[in-house]
């Protein structure tokens, strides 16, 4: 029964850190533009992303667009076989994956212009070492929840894989757990 119940507050930990996904817009008030000289590197070295966690493009799709690219394409500004377009103006992407995601505006000179984006999203596990930059800027990073670690030492690819569904599954069942606990007290009062 004990372990029952820690193992449900874990789970609420974990909650916590999920439903406390941050979403960030990005360049902040500028948003995506040319017009602006915003350095999309010093904003995301401001930044810690998080699996979970949401970028927002905001633009005028007149003008701009957003094309989820490779290093390599993402280095030489080539905009020939994105992995994928978005084209709305306001574009939600929710980071589900670590590493880098490379990002760039696909309109001709636009990338060359500046107008790219390269985050670098970390492992939900505590084990993972942050190689922040100093951080002079003015926003600070977002508080992040220590969550016990999972033995993983370092980057893993297998914990992000498998984390969604088992995750979720998991959640799914200990919350369930959790309510029919809280109803069998509350009968016993
Ligand atoms: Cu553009």
């Amino acid at each position: 029964m004990a372990a029952m119940i820690v193992s449900a507050l874990v789970c609420l930990v974990v909650m916590g850190r999920l439903s406390g996904a941050a979403v960030y817009k990005v360049g902040d008030s500028a948003g995506w533009t040319t017009i602006a000289n915003v350095d999309y590197k010093l904003w995301a070295s401001t930044k810690t992303f998080h699996i979970g966690d949401t970028v927002l493009f905001e633009y005028n799709p007149q003008f701009h667009n957003v094309m989820r690219v490779t290093h390599p394409m993402y280095r030489s500004c080539n905009s020939s076989n994105p992995i994928s377009t978005f084209t709305t103006g306001n574009d939600s992407i929710t980071l589900t994956n670590h590493g880098h995601h490379f990002f760039f505006c696909g309109v001709p000179g636009h990338c060359l212009a500046g107008q790219k984006l390269d985050l670098n999203v970390l492992l939900p596990a505590s084990s993972t070492p942050v190689s922040e930059p100093p951080t002079s800027s003015s926003s600070p990073p977002p508080l992040t929840t220590t969550i016990p670690a999972a033995g993983v030492p370092g980057p893993s690819h297998n914990l992000s894989a498998s984390l969604p569904s088992v995750a979720v599954g998991r959640v799914v069942a200990i919350v369930a757990l959790l309510v029919s606990l809280v109803l069998q007290i509350l009968l016993l009062n």
